[in-house]
């Protein structure tokens, strides 16, 4: 895959293109990313790139021409990144990541000449906040969708991680046992590897209803599942039954 970010701030990509997995990433040419600054291609005489809205007002407005001629020769698909575009999430890093080449064109928080969206294909957003300006909502795109790409890392990582189905991942230990009082609960160390998988499962369940009701609402819930989050229950209501001598059958 390719990648072109377009930025007045070329110098911010530093620091990304040089970690660890993103630069392993290049070096295997899983991806090819180039950091094109938008300012080399002003042809104002002053060599400005943002200017003061018409209308006036507080801030420097980016200028169309220096924008849209950066990006003309780019056959990719292309994303502005704006507080108003649409909310980015795991799915939209699996549709980039399907795509043979993607250009991410930074804004001003101040804002970017309307103009410019039309050749643009959508503006996106990384959530309801506002940032200084699109280059770090373009390292999060990026650093996304590059680790979805095949070969970027081992792909057993992928499998069972946050997101996927709309489940938060299961809770991973280290050693020791016992830090501090707080323990890896036992069932890890039992060596039963579907004992542990439905243990893990149904953490991801217990989870996600706790801390992302709104992820879990849009959960396909097997039966299994639900067997899996009434089993504390169950047990609780199992040993009031066995504590008064009777038997409690679920149903
Ligand atoms: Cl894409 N840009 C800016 N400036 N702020 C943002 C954003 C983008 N996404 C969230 N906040």
């Amino acid at each position: 895959m390719k990648i072109t970010i377009y930025t007045l701030f070329p110098k911010m990509f530093d620091g990304f293109l040089t970690n660890s997995i993103i630069k392993r990433a290049i070096s295997k040419k899983v991806v090819q990313i180039k950091i094109v600054n938008i300012r080399d291609y002003t042809k104002d005489k002053y060599g400005r790139v943002d200017t003061p809205p018409v209308s006036g007002g507080a801030g420097l407005i980016m200028k169309c021409q220096p924008i849209v001629d950066a990006i003309k020769n780019n056959n990719g698909y292309k994303i502005l990144l704006s507080p108003r575009g649409k909310t980015f999430n795991e799915d939209k890093a699996k549709a980039l990541a399907k795509k043979k080449e993607i250009a991410l064109i930074c804004g001003h928080y101040e804002g970017v000449d309307e103009r410019v969206n039309k050749y643009v294909d959508e503006l996106v957003s990384i959530g309801d906040y506002v940032l200084t300006g699109g280059e770090i909502a373009s390292m999060a795109i990026a650093d996304s969708v590059i680790r979805l790409l095949k070969g970027a890392i081992t792909n057993t990582s992928l499998d069972n991680e946050s997101f996927n189905d709309n489940l938060l991942e299961y809770p991973q230990y280290t050693e020791p046992y016992n830090y501090k009082g707080a323990k890896v609960p036992d069932v890890l160390y039992s060596g039963n590897h579907k004992v542990i998988d439905r243990y893990n499962r149904k953490m991801q369940l217990k989870l996600t209803k706790k801390y992302r009701p709104d992820l879990f609402r849009k959960i396909k819930l097997s039966k299994e599942d639900l067997r899996l989050l009434n089993e504390d229950e169950y047990t609780k209501l199992e040993l009031a039954a066995i504590k008064k001598g009777k038997k409690y059958i679920p149903h």
